[in-house]
């Protein structure tokens, strides 16, 4: 499937990029995409050609000199079963070979690396797992499966890296994702290709495509000192989270230390996987689904957690089977809010009172 694009076509390709009339092939979809795409291309520019070759040689030859009186001609099925035939099968080869490509774009492979994009009047943020931040910019490394997870804060916006060939609606209150591989070390465009207000086309950004040690500098260069995951872990406790997600034999809420990717039952009767988008729905609007066993007592956290606090709450409920924190947030007391565990949720964007041994406010929570 790699080498899908011959080589006419590869020289196409370099010599309308080189007059910047294409954008460059920067990853591993890209030349299976423009094969696709110039195929298509080329039905069309051929249909167009005989569709004007025959308008041309019929009104020549039978134009109103040579025949001044019209005559009646009956359908021949042999012609028009070819005009039909012909078209059908290229419009087949085009939805399978389409197909083909649409199963590679939505199908993330397993070892993707995942980042997290939040997309806001007028900007992009990358959020990374180790905790780099970084506005209209993004970093990545060559030859690395990554995995973008979208969510917009606002209203919608639409995520788009022509190099990529890579485009996905950013959506207030909804995760939506794509993977991409880059093949090419090199700067490249990064766009908000929906009309988003007044700044829509300040939206802008640079995809920075660097080999696994430039990355590796970077990382170490940007970092906050604080993982993504970490600093979920500080939310978690100024939330009040562990008042009832605990690990105690008395906690009213359900352990969250494998819940991410297992199949949870619902007291509804159904049954969800617990996804990052679960993650996120069971956050800020609990009641919508209530895992079997439990009360409906957890509180809603919509308005008191920003989309980039959520994320940061997910990776951390993410990476709890992994990570030996987990023990530390869920049975360390000092952790607890006052009132040992026992103490009633927060309510109306009132925040817990914060627990001694955290000099740092998490990042995150939405003060009213
Ligand atoms: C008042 C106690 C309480 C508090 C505070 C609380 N939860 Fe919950 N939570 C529950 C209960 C009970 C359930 C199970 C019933 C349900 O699905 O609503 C639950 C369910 C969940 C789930 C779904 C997973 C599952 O196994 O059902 C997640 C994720 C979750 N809570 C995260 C959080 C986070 C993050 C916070 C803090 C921002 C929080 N909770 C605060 C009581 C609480
Ligand atoms: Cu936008």
């Amino acid at each position: 499937m790699d080498h899908i694009s011959p080589v006419i076509w590869q020289f196409l390709v370099k010599w309308m990029t080189t007059f910047a009339l294409f954008p460059p092939e920067a990853s591993k979809i890209a030349p299976q995409m423009d094969a696709l795409y110039f195929f298509m291309v080329l039905v069309s520019l051929i249909g167009l050609t005989i569709v004007i070759l025959l308008v041309t040689t019929f009104s020549i030859l039978y134009r109103k000199e040579r025949h001044p009186v019209a005559t009646q001609i009956e359908g021949s099925t042999l012609l028009e079963a070819t005009w039909t035939i012909i078209p059908l099968g290229l419009f087949l080869v085009m939805f399978v070979w389409g197909a083909l490509i649409y199963f590679r774009v939505y199908t993330p492979p397993a070892n993707a690396m995942n980042i997290y994009v939040v997309g806001k009047q007028w900007m992009w943020k990358a959020e990374h797992p180790g905790g780099q931040h970084e506005i209209n910019s993004l970093h990545i490394p060559i030859g690395k499966p990554i995995q973008l997870t979208l969510i917009s804060q606002d209203v919608f916006h639409s995520f788009s890296i022509p190099a990529f060939r890579v485009k996905r609606e950013a959506i207030p209150g909804r995760y939506t994702s794509v993977w991409f591989e880059a093949t090419e070390i090199g700067t490249y465009h990064l766009f908000c290709t929906q009309y988003c207000g007044t700044n829509h086309s300040a939206m802008i950004g640079e995809v920075v495509v660097q080999s696994p040690e430039d990355y590796r500098k970077w990382l170490a260069e940007s970092t906050s000192g604080m993982s993504l995951a970490q600093n979920g872990e500080r939310l978690f406790a100024s939330l009040s989270c562990n008042a009832c997600h605990n690990s105690r034999p008395d906690a009213r809420g359900p352990s969250l230390a494998s819940v991410y990717g297992s199949k949870l039952a619902l007291s509804s009767g159904g049954s969800v996987i617990a996804d990052d988008a679960y993650l996120r729905e069971s956050i800020l609007n609990p009641s919508q689904h209530i895992t079997q066993g439990y009360a409906p007592i957890m509180p809603t956290y919509q308005g008191q957690v920003s989309e980039e606090g959520v994320i940061a709450l997910v990776e951390y409920i993410k990476n709890l089977n992994s990570d030996y924190r987990i023990d530390q947030t869920l049975n360390t007391t000092d952790l607890l809010p006052e009132g040992e565990g026992k103490a009633a949720p927060p309510k109306g964007g009132q925040a817990a009172p914060k627990a001694a041994s955290r000099q740092t406010e998490p990042q995150g929570v939405v003060k009213p």
